[in-house]
């Protein structure tokens, strides 16, 4: 073999072995910064659920409904906040405003990323987040950084399927801890007796120094009309019992309660207006016995002064014993309180 052949061959050896090398080397490299992960362990939590009367006008809600999830390897706490109800959004839209945070820790190992999805079966509503990458105010992102996100605008209110809306972030540098909120501006179209339910999951992917596991916590959230228009479909009470944040006005004219009573009982019924909804109604309370005959009637009236009012009587029948709650006009939330003494 002559030198030059030789110096060709040994050339054309380094370069065979040069070229493959930077593409391994490349290769591995965008392997490494976008090698899918693989998760080996996904946990669904139970879901968290909250749910409202649909009220008909503009009011303060001032609901937290929360979640909490501790293992051995990671703290996982999550709430949303339900600030009002508007109907102002445009275009004919209801909305709920609300607000959700979400943090994790871990003893070791790091979080790895934040996915947050929100999904409704119904065309007509959507999921306003605020333009998250340039309204930023409206963000807490803490060790996240925003990967991508989406939702319906323009009235085209489906992403894919029932997915009204997601949000995909990125934890930076390997923490340990995460924190996170952001605005979400649930809003609706749909006739007064439509019932909207909303999932939302949030899902946290960490690593735990060993392998890659994945937590989803799943959130329902309800708002749509009672069913107690009626005697006949009143909502049956227990002795004793306080039932919050319920509403009257606007559609919603009449609630109708029962609940079973032995004869020479006393009973007293409390009702209050929820006055920080920053709503009064002016309400009637009537209690009827077994038989349909009134046996006592009060009045909240319209103006200043206690938004409460209390109605005590002796039960002279076993049976079932029904108090009506009729809407003299605008809207509220009220508390309703029940007890009996022999
Ligand atoms: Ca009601
Ligand atoms: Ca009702």
């Amino acid at each position: 073999m002559k030198l030059s052949n030789v110096k060709s061959w040994k050339t054309a050896l380094l370069i065979s072995i040069i070229i493959p090398t930077s593409l391994l080397t490349a290769f591995t490299l965008n392997n490494l910064l976008n090698k899918p992960i693989t998760i080996t362990e996904t946990t669904t939590l139970e879901a968290t659920e909250w749910q409202i009367e649909r009220p008909t006008y503009i009011t303060n809600i001032w609901e937290v409904t929360n979640a909490s999830h501790k293992s051995d390897e990671i703290l996982v706490n999550s709430t949303i906040f339900v600030d009002d109800f508007d109907d102002d959004y445009g275009g004919g839209f209801q909305s709920l405003m609300t607000c959700l945070n979400v943090t994790a820790s871990l003893k070791k190992g790091f979080i790895y990323n934040l996915n947050i999805t929100f999904w409704e079966n119904y065309e007509k509503s959507l999921i306003d987040l605020y333009q998250p990458q340039e309204e930023t105010r409206n963000y807490e992102l803490g060790n996240l950084t925003i990967e991508g996100w989406a939702y319906g605008l323009d009235r085209w209110w489906l992403l894919r399927g029932n997915l009204k809306c997601f949000i995909t972030l990125k934890a930076v540098n390997h923490p340990r801890k995460i924190q996170f909120s952001m605005p979400a501006e649930w809003a609706f179209k749909s006739p007064e007796n439509q019932t909207h339910k909303l999932e939302i999951f949030i899902e946290v992917t960490y690593f735990n120094g060993t392998t890659y596991k994945r937590l989803i916590q799943p959130y329902q959230l309800k708002i749509g009309p009672d069913s107690n228009n009626s005697f006949e479909t009143a909502t049956e009470l227990s002795k004793n019992q306080t039932l919050k944040k319920l509403y009257i006005g606007g559609y919603d004219k009449n609630d109708y309660y029962k609940i079973y009573l032995e004869k020479d009982h006393s009973v007293q019924i409390y009702l209050e207006e929820e006055t920080s909804s920053l709503a009064i109604a002016n309400i009637n309370i009537s209690v009827y016995d077994p038989n349909g005959i009134e046996k006592a009637y009060k009045t909240l009236y319209p103006g200043p002064g206690p938004r409460y009012t209390n109605l005590t009587l002796i039960t002279d029948k076993t049976g079932y014993w029904y108090i009506r709650v009729e809407l003299g006009g605008g809207q509220c939330f009220y508390t309703l309180k029940i007890n009996t003494t022999k």
